[in-house]
């Protein structure tokens, strides 16, 4: 996969040289260019922010730069692609905001079967938005959003979104089958997690998981995540396929109070016995 990233502080792409991301870089499953867009302003002062139309506080990114900046991603994201950099090959520009669709699991596992991302990394009152108009003539263009609080700019953003997506990638991560049982695969969140020493600090590890029994062991991580994602976020319950939710599974949802009701685990109105 080829990633190509714009920001005013390259080295705050530094971490992505680390772990898992790193390696994948080393081993030739990811092609990453950091671009810096002070690069493509022409003045003394490599200018970047302006004041905003309409006044306000703080300042706006200057759209001449970003526009020479993304003219120059395409170019390079082309070279990097080689002949399956064609013509029609479309780079999806990825646009971290707080006013962006929210960045989930979905949406990562759809960038994952992508060739090429590329990232605009805004920063102070956010990029002047004919930016993201030009660069959708070119681009697929995603503003996306982290979460519902708001950053000094899109880097941090980039950093998640690129380990999210790039541990999806086939070879990125070791055994491929531990992503399958992960918080949000499958729409549960996960297990509790033990090692050794047997006792710690007085605290045991859970007998079943030192049982050997390994259908017990399977079956008490499954309820564990019920239990969990009911106490934690119930909101993706609704979301759960009843059908696929066994009777031990219902019982665990209906002792903290959820209830399968016209196809879809619903929270028992209060004062309702089980
Ligand atoms: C990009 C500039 C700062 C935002 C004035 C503070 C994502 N979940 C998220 N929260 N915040 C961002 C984010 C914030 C950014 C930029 C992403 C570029 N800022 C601005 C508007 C209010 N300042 C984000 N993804």
């Amino acid at each position: 996969m080829r990633l190509d990233v714009v920001t005013i502080f390259p080295e705050y792409l530094a971490a992505l040289d680390l772990s898992l991301i790193g390696k994948a870089r080393r081993a030739g499953l990811i092609d990453l260019a950091v671009h810096d867009l002070r690069d493509f302003t022409h003045d003394r002062h490599r200018t970047v922010d302006d004041t905003p139309a309409g006044g306000g506080a703080g300042m706006v990114m200057r759209p001449e730069p970003w526009g020479e900046a993304l003219d120059h991603v395409l170019d390079a994201g082309r070279a990097a692609l080689g002949t399956a950099g064609g013509p029609d090959v479309a780079a999806t520009l990825v646009v971290p905001s707080p006013s962006g669709e929210p960045f989930t699991q979905a949406v990562a596992h759809e960038l994952a079967a992508l060739p090429w991302l590329a990232f605009a990394c805004g920063r102070y009152e956010g990029i002047d938005e004919r930016v993201l108009e030009d660069a959708a003539e070119r681009f697929d263009v995603r503003p996306v959003s982290l979460g519902d609080y708001v950053l000094n700019g899109g880097e941090v953003a980039v950093l998640a979104i690129v380990e999210a997506v790039g541990r999806l990638l086939p070879g990125v991560v070791g055994n491929a089958e531990s992503l399958r049982e992960e918080s949000h695969e499958g729409g549960l969140l996960e297990y509790p997690v033990y090692t050794k020493p047997a006792v710690w600090r007085d605290r045991g590890v859970p007998d079943v998981l030192l049982s050997g029994h390994h259908a017990q062991v399977e079956r008490w991580r499954y309820e564990q995540r019920l239990l969990r994602t009911a106490r934690r976020r119930p909101d993706l319950l609704g979301g759960l396929d009843p059908d696929a939710v066994p009777p031990a599974g219902r019982a665990v949802l209906a002792a903290e109070g959820w209830d399968c009701l016209d196809g879809r685990f619903q929270r028992r109105p209060a004062g309702v016995a089980d």
